[in-house]
């Protein structure tokens, strides 16, 4: 961190009035934590007020208890007057990116995030906003951020500490991940600052009867190809359940590839996850998904998505099915479902 770059962040801001916030859409907790983080250090040092729009809601229970306990506030995505604000700060994404979209009508002041995209891309290009910060050597944006409120000497209160330390957590699990010595500073930091009533029970919150059925179809559905097990839903609650579903099936013993998918909001959400160390989910992921879709990811996890304009969900459901099997060289397999149908009766 060149601590006269992070001197020209003060230069992108306006001399008083509002801002607008935002993050990804169905905004995960390293991007609640970041726009927490962000609006106090603008308040506190800067004096200027800010408000965050959301784009996609929050659905995935933890992020639900997140924003909750800690009372993030947020106006809908059609509630903007942009005549009321200076300028957009998009945090944990970048605006070239596919699930992120600013309010229209506004100029885009600050991009802060630890995504390769399209701003890291450009290069010796000039930077396309007044203060682009894009570094995908950080674990989690709430490190970043915390790291701007250091270098103004601003002393995050213990809400925004609990918002920034889940964003760090998460984003790294727990430092396990992608951590670098800045993400562990952070963590050890913002723990001793934070709310741990609030962390832990945003890490057990409350799951609804609907989450439980969820699960219950995913097992059902799950198909075992040995070294795939393939979870391909129809309709599901939420974009985040298909990454908890291939998550949650990644931890069967001796398996190496969970792939999930799920439809919501007019698209075929696909998540695959790998427990190899040196794997790569995204190109794999870009193969299955192919052109007609998007896709993104680093290291072992992989997200994307296919749009159900033009496509049935079990069209997609047949094609995804047949260029997962292709890719991973599975044509002969035979697969079983991973919990046999009679498996109520059976002693194991
Ligand atoms: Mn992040």
């Amino acid at each position: 961190m060149n601590p006269e770059f992070l001197d020209r962040f003060a230069a992108a801001l306006p001399t008083s009035g509002a801002v607008l916030l935002c993050t990804h859409r169905h905004p995960d907790p390293d991007g609640l934590g970041a726009v927490v983080g962000l609006s106090y250090l603008l308040g506190k040092k800067f004096g200027l007020h800010s408000e965050l729009v959301l784009e996609g809601r929050i659905r995935r229970a933890e992020n639900v208890a997140m924003r909750q306990l800690l009372e993030i506030s947020a106006l809908p995505k059609g509630g903007v007057n942009p005549a009321d604000y200076h300028g957009v700060m998009v945090v944990d994404s970048q605006p070239g990116f596919s699930h992120t979209h600013p309010p229209g009508g506004l100029p885009v002041l600050v991009v802060i995030d630890h995504h390769d995209g399209p701003a890291s891309a450009t290069g010796e290009e000039p930077a396309d906003y007044p203060f682009q910060w894009v570094d995908s050597n950080y674990g989690a944006t709430s490190t970043m951020i915390y790291d701007l409120l250091r270098h103004y000497h601003v002393e995050p209160d213990k809400r925004t500490a609990t918002a920034l330390f889940c964003g760090v957590r998460y984003d790294t699990n727990n430092l396990l991940r992608g951590a670098t010595p800045a993400d562990e500073l952070a963590f050890r930091e913002l723990e001793n600052l934070a709310d741990r009533k609030i962390i832990g029970a945003i890490d057990q919150p409350p799951l609804t009867r609907a989450y439980f059925l969820q699960m219950q179809e995913a097992m059902a559905a799950c198909q075992d190809y040995g070294t795939l097990l393939l979870t391909l839903l129809r309709e599901v609650q939420s974009p985040e359940a298909v990454a908890e579903v291939a998550d949650w099936f990644l931890r069967l013993e001796g398996q190496q590839w969970s792939l999930a998918g799920g439809a919501c909001d007019g698209r075929y959400q696909i998540s695959l996850r790998c427990d190899m160390p040196d794997a790569d989910a995204y190109p794999a992921l870009r193969y299955i998904i192919g052109s007609d879709g998007s896709c993104g990811g680093h290291g072992r996890m992989a997200g994307g998505q296919i749009s159900l304009t033009d496509l049935s969900i079990d069209q997609v459901r047949e094609q995804v099915c047949r260029r997962a099997v292709e890719l991973f060289g599975l044509a002969d397999v035979e697969p079983v479902f991973l919990v046999p149908e009679d498996s109520s009766v059976r002693e194991r």
